[in-house]
């Protein structure tokens, strides 16, 4: 039987059976996750995060199998994690199909994980969290987190990067529309990927124009244009990334982006752990009673909250 004091040493070994078990216990809920992410907790801090996002099909897979191998190329360890709700992990030849086909021996220096979006406990954002941590802290230098780019949650994944990664295709006209739903905020480099279609200088003209308009003082997001199937630009890319974590350390950037992930992280598990504390204690039947309430106008929402928490619900306003 494994337990937290038998797996923890394994998983900061890197053992690949080991890190994937280590994610399913947080996926899970597992009895032993508790245990084993406090025994994690002092070692990670290490890794640089870097979060690919965009449309699908826009080339995210074939960018992140790139960066890999330059990452590898480089003598780091790289540590994948592809949170999809639709396709598994599909990447190019090397990282993705030639090991699943048994035609090449796994690199122990690459680690590659789907993650199971549906039904992960405390949803996508938290159980993406919690496996960056494990393969932080089995000591990756360089994990890359690959996310469609569609809703919140897509978002809020985006967040757990150091370095966010927006990829753009050329010729999709509303897709700077899409992006104003919140990515804009999060991108730390603009993608232009499948460089060698056309549109791209339309694209780089719309993205500027954006930039102008809304961007945040501070960091200026470049705009980089990739062809991840030829791998052309992807030095450049990398190049931007560490130009990013060296601008990140130089401000003072990396100590406040290490504060606001944490504080996103324990806000949310806050929020969480308060509204499953406060579902218990009112028990199920209570809480479904005062869903039926809601809907039949004959409580108002605030005033549900107050009866499940107590007092008078001025604390919401
Ligand atoms: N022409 C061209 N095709 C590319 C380029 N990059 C990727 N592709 C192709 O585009 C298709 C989609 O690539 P993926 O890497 O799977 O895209 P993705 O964004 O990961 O897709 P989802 O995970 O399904 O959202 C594949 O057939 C790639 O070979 C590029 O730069 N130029
Ligand atoms: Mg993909």
């Amino acid at each position: 039987m494994e337990t937290p004091q038998t797996l923890l040493p394994r998983v900061l070994e890197g053992q690949p059976r080991a890190l994937g078990r280590a994610i399913s216990w947080m996926e899970n809920g597992h009895p032993g996750a508790r245990e084993l992410m406090a025994g994690l907790w002092p070692r990670l801090g290490r890794a640089s995060v870097v979060g690919l996002t965009g449309a699908p099909g826009a080339g995210k897979s074939t960018l992140t199998d790139r960066l890999a191998r330059a990452y590898r190329a480089r003598g780091l360890r790289v540590g994948i994690l592809a949170v999809d709700p639709t396709s598994p992990f599909s990447g190019g030849a090397i990282l993705g199909d030639r090991i699943r086909m048994g035609r090449v021996a796994p690199d122990p220096g690459v680690f590659i994980r789907s993650m199971a979006t549906r039904g992960a406990l405390g949803g996508l954002a938290r159980a993406t969290q919690d496996a960056i941590d494990v393969l932080d802290a089995a000591g990756f230098d360089r994990i890359l987190v690959e996310t469609v780019g569609v809703g919140q949650d897509e978002v809020d994944v985006a967040a757990c990067a150091h370095t966010c990664l927006v990829v753009l295709v050329p010729g999709l006209g509303d897709e700077i529309q899409a992006m104003k739903a919140g990515l804009m905020e999060v991108a730390d480099a603009f993608v232009i990927n499948k460089a060698d279609r056309e549109g791209v200088e339309q694209l780089e003209r719309d993205l500027e124009a954006m930039k102008a308009l809304d961007m945040p003082a501070g960091w200026d997001p470049p705009v980089l244009r990739t062809v991840a199937s030829t791998g052309e630009g992807v030095e450049g890319l990398v190049e931007a990334i560490a130009g990013h974590g060296a601008w990140l350390d130089t401000e003072g950037g990396r100590g406040r982006k290490a504060r606001e992930r944490a504080r996103l992280r324990f806000e949310s598990l806050l929020a969480e752990a308060a509204v499953r504390r406060a579902k218990a204690a009112a028990g199920p039947g209570r809480v479904e009673a005062l869903v039926e309430a809601i809907a039949a106008r004959t409580l108002d929402p605030y005033a549900a909250v107050a009866e499940v928490l107590g007092g008078d619900g001025t604390y919401l306003w």
